[in-house]
């Protein structure tokens, strides 16, 4: 992987790392079907070995998708002085190229946002007015309570399947009213310069775990996201618009002591089509501490873990760089 400052063609993605189109289609994702009898056991045989799988016939309405996808490419074709007034992302807001505050960029633009009502997103009233239709359309709260529906019931399946009691031990920190969730949407812009690179990829979002306990997302029919497998090879996610994708994140590795793993992956931009993508990650309440569970821990069984809590961990990972192995501060000693 190379940052690219030399090529004039690539003026406007310039200082976004590029890398090699080696990576292989990935055909062993583990795909769990939500009204499977079985399902219970294959979230967890999936979220073992990969910490990652595909999620089908999973009841939200494909019209869902539809009508936020459309939203989202409306707000993204927008001028750019229009998408400025959702204010930058700090932490909720509109991005371009910047992600966090350390330093990491992609080929990528992106809204983030609360998902409580998105009113409390924005910065006032008054800004609130004057923003973007899609604050004010129905399509994402929509979306987001019809996701957030299905992960409850997703979470409560895994507790299920790994024995843990109570069974809504994951659940009711996604359900609680102060859960620390947020929801993403991203845009990955073509970037038909990148031809002249000789095929190489761009960046759209770097390597990264997501900090929360579970992430689910869902894309237009563009390739670009690849997972990172045990034996540390990168493999891309074959597209399909109508499934989700879910991902374990680091609270959740913390609560299974280990026995899940959270997913390390990254989005390649491509050069002649613009990807979507419609992330929530669920995490729990900020004062929540993030220990083992105790109905998974045998017997004398230790953490391999600091006990922290949401608040501690999340303010941590905010302070680090995209790529940085976030879990490493807390890991005992
Ligand atoms: C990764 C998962 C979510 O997209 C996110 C990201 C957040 C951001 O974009 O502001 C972070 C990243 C994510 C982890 C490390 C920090 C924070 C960018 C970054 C460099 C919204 C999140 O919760 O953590």
């Amino acid at each position: 992987m190379v940052v690219h400052s030399q090529s004039a063609a690539l003026d406007h993605c310039s200082l976004i790392k590029t890398c090699k189109p080696t990576t292989s289609v990935f055909k062993g994702i583990p795909v769990v079907d939500l009204r499977d009898p079985e399902a219970k056991n294959l979230i967890v045989k999936a979220c073992e070995e990969y910490g990652f799988f595909k999620l089908v016939n999973h009841g939200v309405p494909m019209e869902f998708f539809t009508r936020l996808e459309a939203e989202a490419l409306k707000f993204f074709n927008l001028p750019q002085s229009d998408k400025d007034k959702a204010g930058l992302p700090d932490p909720f807001g509109y991005g371009f190229k910047k992600i966090g505050s350390n330093g990491d960029v992609g080929w990528v633009e992106y809204l983030l946002l609360n998902t409580n009502p998105q009113i409390t997103s924005l910065k006032s009233l008054t800004v609130f007015r004057e923003t973007p239709e899609i604050f004010r359309s129905s399509a994402v709260n929509d979306y987001i309570q019809a996701v957030k529906r299905m992960t409850f019931e997703v979470v409560e399946l895994l507790a299920d399947g790994l024995k843990i009691e109570p069974r809504d031990a994951l659940s009711r920190l996604l359900r609680d009213e102060k859960s620390d969730s947020c929801f993403r949407l991203n845009h990955y812009p073509p970037c038909p310069e990148l031809q002249a690179l000789g095929g190489r990829n761009l960046i759209g979002f770097g390597e990264h775990t997501d900090p929360q306990i579970i992430s689910v997302l869902r894309s237009n029919n563009t390739s670009g996201l690849q997972i990172c497998l045990r034996d540390k090879t990168w493999v891309s996610v074959p597209p399909d618009q109508t499934s989700f994708f879910i991902n374990v994140g680091d609270a959740l590795q913390v609560m299974t002591n280990g026995r899940l793993r959270s997913v390390r992956h990254r989005v390649l931009a491509e050069s002649m089509r613009s990807r979507v993508s419609m992330i929530y990650f669920g995490g729990p309440p900020l004062s929540e501490k993030i220990a083992p569970l105790a109905s998974l821990m045998a017997k004398g069984e230790e953490s391999l873990y600091e006990e922290f809590t949401w608040w501690e961990y999340k303010t941590s990972a905010y302070k680090s760089r995209l790529g940085d192995y976030r879990l490493g501060l807390f890991e005992k000693k």
